[in-house]
């Protein structure tokens, strides 16, 4: 059976485990599911897409699904072989998906998108927190990117876990005003929106 990712497409965990999927040049189907759905708990308790299934294979953790489409497909490598070449891929892919996540997406995004009071309007509580820590967030990533790529002059893994989560926080006003203050992470983000991989899979 051919490669499935399972997950609705605006997830940003969905889309980076995608961004894999196109880099490396596998074909793969994906199947829109909502988080808890009953075909993700069946795969994750937990309930949390991204969710995979190849070949036999059922798989959860956008880490861990990231890594099995590197390892086991063939296609350019998302992750040096080399150790010492390696270890800072791993850093960012690890920093990003946890506490870069954390801040622009839990903290800021989702809030904007699901915490709304019973009038319909945004509850700013925790997204006025989030904004007061975002000048710290984007001179950490101002600097990670200074190379080109995130901790890298290559494209690599760890652009695929950030790159989606950009992309949703220029969706609000001041994340799109704090990436556009940000101009090497502006231009990082611009060059790394022109792939292929970015591009095929945005959210309807
Ligand atoms: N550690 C998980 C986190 C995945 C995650 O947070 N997915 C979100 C969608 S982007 C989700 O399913 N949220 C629903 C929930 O946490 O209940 C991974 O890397 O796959």
């Amino acid at each position: 059976m051919g490669l499935e990712i399972i997950g609705i497409p605006r997830s940003n965990f969905v889309r980076t485990v995608r961004m894999c999927a196109e880099e490396k040049g596998v074909p793969h189907e994906n199947i829109a599911e909502m988080p808890h759905s009953d075909a993700v708990k069946a795969i994750n308790p937990q309930g949390q897409v991204p969710v995979m299934r190849h070949d036999g294979l059922e798989l959860c953790e956008s880490q861990a699904i990231a890594r099995y489409i590197d390892t086991a497909f063939d296609g350019p490598p998302l992750v040096p072989t080399e150790p010492r070449a390696a270890a800072p891929i791993n850093r960012w892919v690890a920093a990003t998906a946890v506490g870069v996540d954390q801040l622009l997406m839990r903290n800021y995004v989702v809030e904007y998108v699901f915490h709304k009071d019973e009038d319909g309007q945004v509850v700013r509580t925790k997204i006025d927190r989030a904004i007061k820590r975002f000048p710290r967030m984007m001179a950490m990533l101002e600097s990670a990117v200074a190379d080109g790529y995130l901790g890298s002059s290559e494209f690599s893994m760890a652009d695929c876990f950030l790159m989606p989560i950009l992309n949703a926080t220029q969706l609000f006003p001041e994340g799109q005003e704090a990436v556009a203050g940000s101009p090497a992470l502006k231009a990082y983000f611009d060059k790394v929106a022109e792939r292929d991989s970015f591009k095929n899979t945005a959210p309807e």
